[in-house]
């Protein structure tokens, strides 16, 4: 295990622990320790070989053995015996707002109460607020929670899926027998949220596969396990603490495998039309095969499939049956954005203001991603809560921001701001400020309720300010959390294009806004697009592949993002829109 999985396990074992009631100081020294294994310097397993963990601040006899067990055997008897003791759906009622192990404890300790549905009934009954240190307040409090949990339909950002499925799959890939391994459903197509983790595997002997899927270290519960399929239940961040994700496995045999890969990546709707196109060519296609009355064809990859319906090969962001089957069999899909062309990213902060890196220290991470600049946008002077610039400390920036730019090498720092809205549409900035930046980001932080008409005259005003580069996160919506404020995209994007302001794409998997619907939308208006992390940490410009998900999900190719240029490029179009 590395330092993220053991520190999540210990974290896992401090709730786990709360929930059984032990006393709060064993408890803090698991979280402790969860926080000591992160800050550790260098490697994990090193110190651990070396015996001296109890040498890290923190962690002391106890933990030292527990860790060096985790660390090299990936299993803890204790922390599974304290799972197998936890009922499953208690992890499942922490993830309501405000409420914490201790609550969770009395109510199944004196209610009987270990799931959601079991807790709304209680309430229902009025008989939660009679709990010692509960009251009217708090069981409105869970009936709120339990309501806003059933409306985000129990699903979870990309990434915090993304990260556990890997795990997932890096715990089967090195398996005997597993020809094939690859992720399927929503994960696969980069939704920007996920129900459920798809996993398939091709092998000519599924059953100890299975077996040990059940037995993976980050299985909280078995669902199902069966010959070729089986359920498990997994720890993942949510929206309000960790909480329990469903993970699927199939295995299917080698000849299966592109049918069952094809059809379990979904969308659901893709499949439909993909099947209505073979019974077109007399052709039957389901998981298992494409198939005629005779024979069945043979296809070794997934393009195969497509090959013999007579279509380009339609990578799976695209799969969401909004013209795609037409375009490949046209000829006429675009060739999408990767990863790779990203040059630079814009729309990053640092210690100047909320972000927790200094500029040199951003500069220097931007570089180790191949990254040939960066654009800074702090804060600005209204944003006091964000630590938002005056154009004094401004000046003082961009005064930095030059020496630096003389001293590094590989990487240069583009001077920017993250300019507020104000409510009125006017900017949080002078022109003479505004005129002294390399770019100006756009982007409203206050006074969300304003009304659909109020907010679009607002960001209307910002879009045509002959200063404004690019318009930041659209929406302002936070994903699982909080809805976007009502605005009139399309006038939006119609009154960019027309002034050539681009739009960005907020690469944080919070944010994925604009969102790829509007993006697609976005393009066919001529609207250029920015991919831009938000980063506040240097760990956090490498979001950008997010944001690229989100392009290559909207159709977007190369040449539609404005940050796959080359810095000389850049730099003329910045100083052309300047003019
Ligand atoms: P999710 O889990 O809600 O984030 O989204 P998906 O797309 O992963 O959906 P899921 O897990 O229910 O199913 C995985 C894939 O299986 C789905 O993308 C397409 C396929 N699938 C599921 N149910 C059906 C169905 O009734 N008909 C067809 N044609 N395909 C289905
Ligand atoms: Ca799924
Ligand atoms: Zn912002």
């Amino acid at each position: 295990m590395d330092k993220d999985q053991v520190a999540a396990v210990l974290e896992e074992i401090a709730t786990l622990l709360e929930l059984q009631g032990e006393n709060q100081f064993r408890c803090l020294a698991y979280s402790r320790a969860a926080r000591a294994i992160l800050q550790l310097e260098g490697s994990l397993s090193e110190v651990v070989a070396a015996g001296k963990l109890d040498e890290v601040p923190g962690i002391g006899a106890t933990l030292k053995d527990k860790i060096s067990l985790l660390v090299t055997t990936d299993h803890l008897p204790f922390y599974e015996e304290l799972k197998d003791k936890t009922p499953p759906g208690l992890l499942v009622m922490l993830r309501l707002p405000g409420i914490g192990p201790k609550k969770v404890k009395a109510m199944y300790d004196q209610l009987g109460i270990d799931s959601l549905d079991k807790l709304q009934t209680a309430c229902a009954a009025d008989e939660v607020a009679h709990l010692k240190g509960f009251g009217a307040r708090t069981q409105q409090k869970i009936l709120d929670g339990i309501a806003f949990l059933g409306q985000m339909g129990n699903r979870f950002r990309l990434d915090h899926a993304l990260y556990i499925a890997e795990q997932l799959v890096d715990g089967l890939r090195a398996l005997p027998g597993v020809s094939r391994i690859e992720l399927c459903g929503s994960l696969r197509r980069r939704r920007e949220t996920i129900k459920d983790i798809d996993i398939l595997i091709s092998s000519a002997k599924p059953k100890p596969i299975m077996d040990a899927f059940v037995a993976l270290p980050q299985v909280v519960q078995i669902v199902g396990h069966g010959e070729t399929k089986s359920s498990i239940m997994t720890a993942v961040d949510g929206v309000a603490g960790r909480s329990l994700i469903n993970a699927d496995l199939r295995v299917v045999s080698e000849q299966q495998f592109p049918f069952a890969l094809n059809y379990f990546t979904g969308s659901k709707e893709h499949n439909v039309t993909l099947r209505q196109r073979a019974q077109q060519y007399g052709l039957k296609l389901n998981e298992y095969e494409l198939a005629g009355p005779k024979k069945s064809v043979t296809c070794k990859e997934e393009a195969d499939i497509y090959k013999a319906l007579d279509l380009d090969y339609i990578e799976p962001e695209m799969r969401e049956n909004t013209g795609e089957i037409d375009a490949a069999a046209a000829h006429k899909l675009p060739t999408l954005i990767r990863p790779e062309d990203l040059t630079g990213a814009f729309h990053c902060h640092t210690t100047w203001s909320d972000g927790s890196a200094s500029l040199e220290e951003m500069a220097l991470s931007a570089r180790k991603l191949g990254y040939k600049y960066l654009g800074i946008a702090d804060h600005s002077q209204s944003l006091n809560v964000a630590n938002g610039l005056t154009p004094e400390r401004v000046r003082k920036q961009q005064a930095d921001i030059d020496a630096l730019n003389k001293k590094l090498k590989g990487v240069r720092l583009f001077k920017g701001t993250e300019c507020d809205i104000l409510p009125d549409g006017r900017l949080d900035f002078d022109d003479k400020t505004l005129a002294s930046f390399d770019y100006v980001v756009a982007s409203v932080h206050t006074h969300f309720n304003l009304t659909e008409a109020e907010m679009t005259a607002r960001i209307l005003k910002a879009v045509s300010h002959p200063r404004v580069t690019m318009l930041g996160h659209a929406t302002g919506r936070l994903l699982l959390r909080r809805d976007g404020y009502k605005v009139d995209l399309e006038a939006i994007l119609k009154a960019a294009a027309k002034h050539g302001t681009m739009v960005e794409i907020n690469a944080h998997p919070q944010r994925l806004d604009l969102d790829w619907i509007h993006c697609k939308r976005a393009k066919a208006l001529g609207v250029k697009l920015v991919i831009n992390p938000d980063a506040h940490a240097t760990s956090e410009i490498a979001l950008t592949t997010y944001g690229v998900s989100v392009a290559r999900r909207a159709w977007l190719e190369k040449a539609d993002v404005f940050n796959t240029q080359t810095p000389a490029k850049i730099d003329e179009q910045l100083t052309k829109r300047r003019q």
